[in-house]
C-alpha cells in the first residue's frame, strides 16, 4: 500500500469551467484518484479555487460585486459543478484562505533570507480611467512591428511579436477603451529564478515517470535560460506582502503577490485545511522531515501549466531550503478542442461544465471525455462521437451485457444466483482472457494512460457478451439446466467484475449494477487478489445471493438529440 498524493490544477475563479477543462485536469485525476483507493492506496486528492489576479477583479467588477463576494459565490459554482460530476476531492480549498495567506508569505519570507528576492524597478501602464496599473494583456495598441491596431501589450496576435506594452504606439486599456494611459514606475519583487536553473535542471533530469510532454516544455525554457520574475503586482485583491514582522513591506503597501507565486502553495495551504477539517496529518503529507518522504505526489494539468509546475513552483520549493515534497509525476494534457476549434463562452461554442449535467447524465460525459482524453494530442470533442461512444460502449456492451443476464435470472431462476454446472470450454475462454486483460488494465491505471485504460475496460465488458454467445444458457436451459446454471451463475460473476472495473470512470452506473446484484460495499475493491486464481474470481459469489436487474443503466442518445444540441451550442459548421 503506497501513500499518493494527487493535486488537478486549480480552476480559475472568473467563471464554471468548460468541459476541455474538466477533461485536462479535473477529471482524469478524479478517475485516478478512484483506482487507487480501489487498489487499497492510501489516496490524499486535493484541488481548490485559484482566486487572486487581475481576471478575478475584471470579473467581480463585470458581475457588479465585491470581488471576496464574487469569488465566495464562484467558489460555491465551482464546488457544486465538481459535485455533479462526482470528482471525489478530499478537499476543495479557496486559494484566498487565510492558510495560504500564511504560507505564501512565509515562502516570501525565506526566499528572501536565502537572498533569493531581489526589488527592481520596472516601467508599467497605468490606466487614470481605470485607476489601475495594467497588466501586459489589458493594455493594447498599434503594433511598433507591423502596425496592426489591436496588438495586446504582451503579443501582437497579427505579427505573432512578443512585445512589452510601452511598445505600443497609442496604446490604451482594453478594460475601459480609454486612452487616458501613461507610463509609470513601479517597485516589484523579483524572484532570481536564473541562480537556481542548476538546480532546477538537476532535479528534472532525475525525474521519473514525466510524459515527454511535460519534460519537454521544462527543458525548453531551462534551455532558453529561466529569466528572474516578479513575483508581487499593483492590485488590491490578493495576499500581501508583508516583512518579517508581519507588517505591510514599506513600499509595498498597495501591492500583492502575483496569482501564479501563490496558487500552487494552495496545494499545501488546502492540505492544511483539510486536516483541520479531519484532523488528518498534513505535514505527513508535504514535509519529507514528517514522513513525506514515502508519499507518491502526482500532479494533474495542462500543457500551458506545465511550466508553473516544473519550474517557477519547484524555485519557490528547492528556494525555500526547507524540506518540503516536490512532485514525483505529472500529468500534463493537450486541449480538447470543439470541433478542432476554440470553446468560446461568447460565440456560444462548447458546453461549460454547469450546462453539461443539463444535457446529459454525468457517466455519460465521464466516459466520453476519458475514452477522448487529450493524452498524445489535442482531442476534438463532437456531439457525434459523444453519441456514438454512449451509445455503443455503455448501452450496447455494457448495459446490454448486464441486463441480458439479470433479467434472464430473474426470469428462469428466481432472481437468485444458481448453483451447479461445471466449467467448461467457455468459461476456459474467459479466464484466459482476464488472465491478461486485467493486470494491463490495472498497469495503465497505474502508469495513468488513460485511454488505454479505457480501451482495456471496454474490452473486458465486450468479452462479457462473446462469452454469453459461447456460453449461450438459454439454449441449454432445455435440456440441461445445470449447464445453463454454470453460464448464468459465471456471467453474473463477470457483471459484478464489469461494475467493479467501471467504478473509477462511470461510478453512478457501476454503484447501479452493483446494487442490483448485491455486492457488499466491502467486496466493491480491487482486491484481485492472484490473477492465476481467476476461475476463482468469476466463480466468487455464494449461490442463492439475490439478483436482480439494474434499473436502466443508460439511455440512448437519439439523432435528434444531437441535432438539437448543435443548434444550442454549436456543432459541424
Ligand atoms: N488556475 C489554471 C488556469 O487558469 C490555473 C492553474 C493554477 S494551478 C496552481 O489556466
Ligand atoms: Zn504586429
Amino acid at each position: 500500500m503506497a501513500r499518493i498524493l494527487i493535486t488537478s490544477a486549480l480552476p480559475y475563479i472568473n467563471g464554471v469551467k468548460h468541459m476541455g477543462n474538466l477533461a485536462g485536469s479535473m477529471l482524469p485525476a478524479d478517475v485516478y484518484a478512484r483506482a487507487m483507493r480501489l487498489l487499497g492506496h492510501d489516496v490524499l486528492y486535493i484541488c481548490a479555487t485559484d482566486e487572486h489576479g487581475t481576471p478575478a477583479e475584471l470579473a467581480a467588477q463585470e458581475a457588479g460585486m465585491e470581488v471576496a463576494e464574487y469569488c465566495e459565490k464562484m467558489h460555491a459554482a465551482q464546488k457544486e459543478a465538481g459535485d455533479h460530476y462526482k470528482l471525489s476531492y478530499d478537499y476543495f480549498g479557496r486559494s484566498s484562505a487565510a492558510s495560504n495567506h500564511e504560507l505564501t508569505q512565509h515562502f516570501a519570507q525565506v526566499l528572501e533570507e536565502n537572498g533569493l528576492l531581489e526589488e527592481r524597478t520596472s516601467q508599467q501602464v497605468y490606466s487614470n480611467a481605470d485607476g489601475r496599473f495594467l497588466p501586459d494583456r489589458y493594455v493594447e495598441g498599434t503594433c511598433p512591428n507591423c502596425e496592426f491596431e489591436k496588438a495586446r501589450g504582451d503579443q501582437c496576435d497579427n505579427c505573432g511579436k512578443l512585445l512589452d506594452p510601452v511598445d505600443l504606439i497609442n496604446p490604451y486599456s482594453s478594460v475601459s477603451g480609454s486612452h487616458d494611459v501613461e507610463v509609470r514606475e513601479t517597485n516589484h519583487l523579483y524572484l532570481k529564478q536564473s541562480e537556481m536553473s542548476d538546480k532546477l535542471r538537476a532535479w528534472v533530469d532525475a525525474s521519473e515517470g514525466w510524459p515527454v510532454l511535460a519534460s519537454s516544455i521544462a527543458y525548453k525554457w531551462l534551455d532558453e535560460g529561466l529569466r528572474d520574475r516578479a513575483i508581487t503586482r499593483d492590485l488590491k485583491w490578493g495576499i500581501p506582502v508583508t516583512d518579517s514582522d508581519g507588517k505591510p513591506r514599506a513600499g509595498f503597501e498597495n501591492k500583492v503577490f502575483y496569482v501564479w507565486f501563490d496558487a500552487p502553495v494552495e496545494y499545501i495551504a488546502a492540505t492544511k485545511d483539510w486536516a483541520a477539517e479531519t484532523g488528518g496529518d498534513w505535514e505527513s503529507w508535504w514535509r519529507t522531515d514528517k514522513g513525506a518522504d514515502d508519499v507518491e505526489y502526482v500532479q494533474f494539468m495542462g500543457k500551458d501549466n506545465v511550466a508553473f509546475h516544473t519550474l517557477s513552483f519547484p524555485t519557490t520549493i528547492l528556494g525555500s531550503g526547507e524540506p518540503w515534497k516536490l512532485v514525483d509525476r505529472l500529468k500534463a494534457f493537450n486541449w480538447v478542442t470543439w470541433y478542432g476549434g476554440k470553446f468560446s463562452t461568447s460565440q456560444k461554442r462548447g458546453v461549460f461544465m454547469d450546462q453539461g449535467i443539463d444535457i446529459a447524465p454525468s457517466d455519460y460525459w465521464r466516459w466520453h471525455l476519458m475514452t477522448n482524453a487529450p493524452e498524445s494530442a489535442d482531442a476534438a470533442f463532437t456531439w457525434e462521437e459523444f453519441q456514438s461512444g454512449v451509445n455503443s460502449d455503455l448501452a450496447n456492451v455494457l448495459g446490454n451485457f448486464v441486463n441480458r443476464i439479470t433479467s434472464y435470472c430473474s426470469k428462469k431462476f428466481d432472481g437468485t444466483l444458481p448453483a451447479g454446472g461445471e466449467p467448461g470450454e467457455a468459461e476456459a475462454w474467459i479466464v484466459k482472457e482476464l488472465e491478461t486483460r486485467i493486470p494491463a488494465l490495472v498497469n495503465y491505471y497505474e502508469t495513468r494512460e488513460f485511454r488505454k485504460a479505457m480501451a482495456e475496460t471496454r474490452a473486458i465488458w465486450a468479452s462479457g457478451n462473446e462469452y454469453l454467445t459461447q456460453a449461450a444458457p438459454w439454449t441449454h436451459y432445455k435440456t440441461d439446466v445445470d449447464q445453463a446454471a454454470i453460464g448464468v451463475r459465471t456471467g453474473i460473476n463477470l457483471v459484478a467484475l464489469f461494475g467493479i472495473i467501471a467504478q473509477p470512470i462511470i461510478p453512478d452506473a457501476a454503484a447501479k449494477i452493483l446494487g442490483a446484484i448485491n455486492i457488499p460495499e466491502e467486496n466493491r475493491t480491487w482486491n484481485f487478489g492472484d490473477v492465476s486464481d481467476i476461475a476463482g474470481l468469476i466463480d466468487a459469489l455464494p449461490p442463492g445471493l439475490p439478483v436482480a436487474a439494474p434499473e436502466l443503466l443508460f439511455t440512448k442518445i437519439e439523432d435528434e438529440d444531437v441535432a438539437d444540441w448543435g443548434e444550442k451550442f454549436g456543432g459541424a459548421a
